[in-house]
């Protein structure tokens, strides 16, 4: 990934971070971190790695995504909105009794989303029967889903994953974000899915490469999924990951307002 597309990748997050806010600002209610966790995940896999055509949400042969952790529904919103699936000022509606844009993802109502969600568990198990269906079908469709690390302590998302592995499904791309924190505090404290990869890798019996995978990497990572077909689960594991953020904050009327272009390196 050249650096260019990085500062893009990097400005498309921010803005994601920008109306996430206005969103759940507006609502007065919602999952801000497990959102914003995504941001930068959900920039690169909608402006590089997904086969997606905002012009035409329902075609055929578009790649799938769901959103498994389906309350980090803003991070959804964002995106879509932003590559054009609908107007970003409806980010305002979120969650208002009669919006489309409602606290978990309908795919009956919003353009561009491909599964409802919401169950913590259950998303995995719909991008599993998604991926079998484009095994059938012999179709070039690759399905993308995100999991919480506090949500794979779900034990449905298990036998998804072995599930997957029986009927080798190559074409899924599971991505757990690794946050560390689920709403009652730290995963370790509350159930510790620890260690993530080894539990994966031995239930499933899948090849994983997982460490440390930052945006830089993340294109490698895929793009070497796409050529070992056995390649199944990728991990992304964020503790670790630096990143960079713009400052900026939210007025009381809700709108955006930019301070500074200055990075702040997190650990
Ligand atoms: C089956 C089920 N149980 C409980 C909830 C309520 N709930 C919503 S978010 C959340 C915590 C999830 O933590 P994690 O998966 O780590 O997501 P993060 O917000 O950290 O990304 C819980 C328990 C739910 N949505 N579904
Ligand atoms: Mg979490």
């Amino acid at each position: 990934m050249n650096n260019s597309l990085k500062h893009q990748l990097e400005l498309f997050a921010v803005k994601e971070r920008m109306l996430i806010l206005e969103g759940i600002f507006n609502a007065k209610a919602g999952h801000p971190g497990g959102s914003l966790s995504i941001a930068e995940l959900m920039a690169y896999l909608y402006n590089v790695e997904m086969k997606v055509d905002p012009a035409n949400p329902k075609w055929e042969d578009r790649d799938r995504f769901v959103l498994s952790k389906g309350h980090a529904a803003p991070a959804l919103y964002a995106t879509l909105a932003l590559k054009g699936f609908f107007p970003t000022e409806d980010i305002k509606t979120l969650r208002k009794s009669d919006s489309y844009l409602q606290g978990h993802p309908s795919m009956k109502s919003v353009p561009g989303v491909d599964m409802s969600t919401g169950s913590l568990g259950q998303g995995i198990s719909t991008a599993v029967g998604m991926a079998l269906a484009a095994k059938y079908d012999k179709k070039d469709t690759r399905v993308y889903t995100i999991l919480g690390d506090g949500e794979i302590e779900e034990g449905q998302v298990w036998e998804a994953a072995m599930f997957a592995s029986a009927k080798k499904l190559d074409n899924l791309v599971v991505i757990v974000d690794n946050n560390n924190l689920q709403i009652d505090g730290s995963i370790e404290e509350v159930n510790s899915p620890y260690p993530i990869p080894e539990k994966f890798v031995a239930l499933a019996s899948i090849q994983s490469k997982s460490t440390v995978i930052t945006l830089m990497k993340l294109k490698k990572h895929l793009i070497m999924q796409r050529k070992q077909r056995a390649y199944l689960l990728q991990l992304l594991q964020r503790q670790l990951r630096v990143r960079a953020f713009l400052i900026w904050k939210i007025r009381l009327t809700g709108t955006v307002q930019h301070l500074t272009k200055n990075f702040i390196i997190r650990q």
